[in-house]
């Protein structure tokens, strides 16, 4: 085994508070498409067509289609196994948190509990205008612009991902943030590190002088400030992390 392996290997096992924050890249080899490589979403899709607010007041039925699709394969595809390996790390540390970007719901069904989704979670939905939630792995909304279940309300419904140029949810990101400015030790996992606020959360480990292990076949915005760049895929990297 590397050396370096060995050595984030030593880091994880004595930390006391351990972070996890992932982006597309973890989900790749379960099939899922990242978003700013030559073969990621932004090369066919532009952002501005699919994941503003303005965009979803365009052309609401474009983009539903869209997020229909990609639920779709969110619910086809399988967590691999990177998203275990980081499962396994709650097993083995009490203060332990998740802070993913990713909207495609695997470190959940990977059999992480203690997550925060930054950009929300693609199985769910919300009425623009009454605020009230679905799930769609419970019920599938009907209609090409699906409308609130709820009598007499008739708003739109929206998936619940953020979009550019929304807030991400206050009290999520202020748990993040406070997490990662105590964590003693950080694993960046499959992010460009380029979308913020999210970005952020590295940079506040680093600041507490925690860890950080970046784990990406290449580097990233986060990799100047990695104790330990480990270059490969996570479903290679992970499991390799993982004591035994
Ligand atoms: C592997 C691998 C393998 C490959 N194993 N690794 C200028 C400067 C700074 C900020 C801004 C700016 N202009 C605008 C902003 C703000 C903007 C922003 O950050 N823009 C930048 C892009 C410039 N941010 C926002 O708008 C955010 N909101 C905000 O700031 O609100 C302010 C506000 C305050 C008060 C009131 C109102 C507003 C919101 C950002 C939301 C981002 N949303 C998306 C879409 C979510 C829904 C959806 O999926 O449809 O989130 S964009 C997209 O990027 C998605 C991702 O979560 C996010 C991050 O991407 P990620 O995960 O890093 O993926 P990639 O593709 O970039 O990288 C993949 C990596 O994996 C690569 O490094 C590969 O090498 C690696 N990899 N295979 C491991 N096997
Ligand atoms: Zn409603």
């Amino acid at each position: 085994m590397d050396e370096p392996i060995l050595k984030a290997r030593d880091a994880i096992s004595r930390a006391e508070k351990l972070l996890v924050f992932t982006g597309a890249g973890i989900s790749k080899e379960s099939g899922v498409p990242t978003f700013r490589e030559a073969d990621g979403l932004w090369e066919k899709f532009k952002a501005e067509d699919f994941a503003t607010p303005d965009a979803f007041k365009r052309n609401p039925r474009e983009v539903w289609k869209w997020y229909r699709e990609r639920r779709a394969l969110a619910l086809k595809v399988k967590p691999n196994p990177g998203h275990y390996a980081v499962a396994r790390f709650e097993e083995a540390h009490e203060d332990f948190l998740v802070a993913t970007q990713n909207i495609d719901n695997l470190h959940t069904r990977a059999g992480s509990k203690n997550v925060i989704e930054l950009h929300g979670n693609i199985m769910h939905s919300y009425c623009m205008k009454c605020s009230h939630k679905v799930d769609e792995s419970e019920t599938e909304l009907e209609g090409d612009v699906p409308t609130c279940p709820k009598e007499g309300c008739n708003g739109l419904m929206r998936p619940k991902v953020v979009w550019f140029g929304e807030q991400l949810d206050p009290h999520d990101l202020e748990r993040s943030f406070q997490f990662a400015s105590e964590c003693d030790c950080c694993i960046v996992i499959g992010t460009s590190g380029l979308v913020y606020p999210a970005a952020q959360i590295p940079f506040l480990a680093r600041r507490n002088d925690a860890t950080i292990i970046d784990v990406n076949p290449e580097p990233s915005a986060i990799t100047p400030i990695a104790d330990y760049f480990l270059a490969g895929p996570a479903g290679q990297i992970m499991p390799q992390l993982v004591e035994e």
